[in-house]
C-alpha cells in the first residue's frame, strides 16, 4: 500500500542531531542545530523563566483552550517588542498579530495567507538562507527564487547586486528578509544598507517578510529591531514572524508569532480573521504553556528587566566564543583571515569549510556542523573550544 512512497533522506539540520546522538564519542561536539548552551553545555532554562513556570505551577490553571490566535497579552507584548511601545501603528490597532508554533509556525501561517489572498506573488530569499525557508513556502505553493546576498570573496554582502536585483522586480512580489543575525551568514546590512534597501523596497512596490528569530542576540533587543521599525515608518505593509525559542530557550515549547502591519485599522481586523480561519484549519489554537510564559514575562516590568539581561548574557557568551576561535585558529593558521569569525553576528558563523572538511569534522573528529559550512557559535564553551579550534585547523591545513 505504502510503496510508492518516497523516502525523505532528513533534514540538513535536524538529522544531525540524530546522527549526534548515535555517535559514541566521549569528545563529540554539536555545532548543527541552532540552539543555545551555556558554558556547561546545558541547554539554559531562564531564571524569569523558571519564576513564572514556579508561580504557574502553584496556581494549578486547568488546561482550557487558548484562543484560536492566541492569548490577548501574549499578543500585545509581541508587537510591544517588534514595534516599540508607544508606536502608533501598535496604539492604532492596524497590527494583526497572531501567535503561532514557533517562528517555522508563523512563516507556514503567512506563507498560506499570501498563497490564497496574493496568489501571483513570488517569494523571494537570499542567497544562501535557513533552507528551511524555502521548504516553507513551496509547502504552500509559492514560487521561490533568490536574490543575491553573501560574497564570499569579501565575507559581505553583495550590496550593489542586491539593490540592482531589487530595483528589478516586480510590485507585488515577496521579500523575505532577516532582520538580524542572518541565517546562515551571520552578515547583517547596515543601518545605510538597510535604509537602501527598504526605500528600494518601498518604490518598487515590493512586500517585506522580516523573519526575526534572534532578536536581542545580535546588537541587542531594539536596534535588532531597526529593519522592522524602519519599514512601519516608510508605511509599508509587510509581514513579520518572531520566535522566542532562541531569545527565551523556548525551543520545545513551540511560541513564535505572525504580525500584519496593514494601512488600516479596518485592514487589520479583515486580516485577522483570515489567519485565525488558517490556524483553525491547520491546528484549532496553540499550546497554551509558551503563551503563558511570555504573556507574564514581557508584561511584567521587573521580570522584562530580568529577561533582557539574560538575553544579553546569551548574546555576549556567544561573542566571547567567537572571538576565542578567532584568536586560537589566527594563532595556529598565521596566513588565513579569520576575522569574518568575529566579525559574524548572532548564533551561526559561515566558515567557508567545504562539504569535505566538513565531512572530515563529523568522521574524523565528531563534530557536527552544517554541510554548507554553518557552525552553531553557541554549542562551543570552555571545554570543547581547543579541540574545535584544533580540529578546524587540521582541515583547513
Ligand atoms: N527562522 C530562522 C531564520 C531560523 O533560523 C529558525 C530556526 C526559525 C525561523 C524557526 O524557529 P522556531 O521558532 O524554532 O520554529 N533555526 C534553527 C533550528 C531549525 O533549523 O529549526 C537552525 O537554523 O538551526
Amino acid at each position: 500500500m505504502f510503496q510508492n512512497v518516497e523516502y525523505y533522506p532528513g533534514d540538513p539540520i535536524l538529522g544531525l542531531i540524530e546522527k549526534y546522538n548515535e555517535d559514541p564519542n566521549p569528545k563529540k561536539v554539536n555545532l548543527g542545530v541552532g540552539v543555545y548552551y551555556d558554558n556547561e553545555g546545558h541547554l539554559p532554562i531562564l531564571d524569569c523563566v523558571k519564576k513564572v513556570e514556579k508561580e504557574l505551577a502553584e496556581k494549578n490553571l486547568p488546561h482550557n483552550y487558548l484562543p484560536i490566535d492566541g492569548l490577548t497579552g501574549y499578543r500585545q507584548a509581541c508587537q510591544n517588542l517588534l514595534f516599540g511601545p508607544n508606536h502608533e501603528a501598535v496604539q492604532s490597532g492596524r497590527i494583526a498579530t497572531t501567535a503561532s508554533l514557533g517562528g517555522s509556525g508563523a512563516l507556514r501561517i503567512g506563507a498560506e495567507f499570501i498563497h490564497h489572498w496574493f496568489p501571483d506573488a513570488k517569494v523571494f530569499v537570499s542567497n544562501p538562507t535557513w533552507a528551511n525557508h524555502i521548504g516553507i513556502f513551496e509547502s504552500a505553493g509559492c514560487e521561490v527564487n533568490k536574490y543575491p546576498y553573501y560574497d564570499s570573496n569579501t565575507n559581505g554582502i553583495k550590496i550593489a547586486e542586491l539593490k540592482n536585483f531589487l530595483s528589478n522586480l516586480e510590485a507585488g512580489n515577496i521579500v523575505l528578509l532577516h532582520p538580524c543575525c542572518h541565517n546562515p551568514t551571520g552578515i547583517d546590512p547596515t543601518v545605510q544598507q538597510w535604509d537602501d534597501i527598504l526605500a528600494i523596497i518601498k518604490q518598487q512596490g515590493l512586500i517585506p517578510f522580516m523573519d526575526f528569530a534572534y532578536q536581542g542576540l545580535g546588537e541587542n533587543l531594539d536596534q535588532d529591531a531597526y529593519a522592522i521599525r524602519k519599514a512601519v515608518d516608510l508605511g509599508l505593509s509587510f509581514f513579520v514572524s518572531n520566535s522566542f525559542s532562541k531569545n527565551m530557550s523556548l525551543y520545545g515549547e513551540r511560541v513564535g508569532a505572525l504580525s500584519v502591519i496593514c494601512p488600516t485599522t479596518e485592514e487589520a481586523k479583515l486580516v485577522q480573521s483570515q489567519l485565525k480561519l488558517i490556524i483553525r484549519r491547520f491546528y484549532s489554537s496553540p499550546p497554551g504553556h509558551g503563551n503563558y510564559i511570555v504573556d507574564k514575562t514581557l508584561n511584567d516590568p521587573i521580570l522584562f528587566k530580568q529577561w533582557e539581561k539574560e538575553v544579553y548574557e546569551i548574546r555576549d557568551r556567544i561573542r566571547a566564543m567567537r572571538i576565542h576561535l578567532h584568536d586560537v585558529l589566527q594563532e595556529k593558521l598565521p596566513d588565513r583571515d579569520f576575522t569574518y569569525l568575529s566579525a559574524q553576528r548572532g548564533m551561526f558563523s559561515f566558515t567557508g569549510l567545504s562539504s569535505e572538511q566538513v565531512a572530515r569534522l563529523q568522521c574524523e573528529y565528531s563534530i557536527y556542523i552544517v554541510e554548507n559550512g554553518r557552525m552553531c557559535v553557541a554549542g562551543l564553551n570552555s571545554r570543547n573550544i581547543d579541540y574545535v579550534a584544533q580540529a578546524m585547523a587540521e582541515v583547513l591545513k
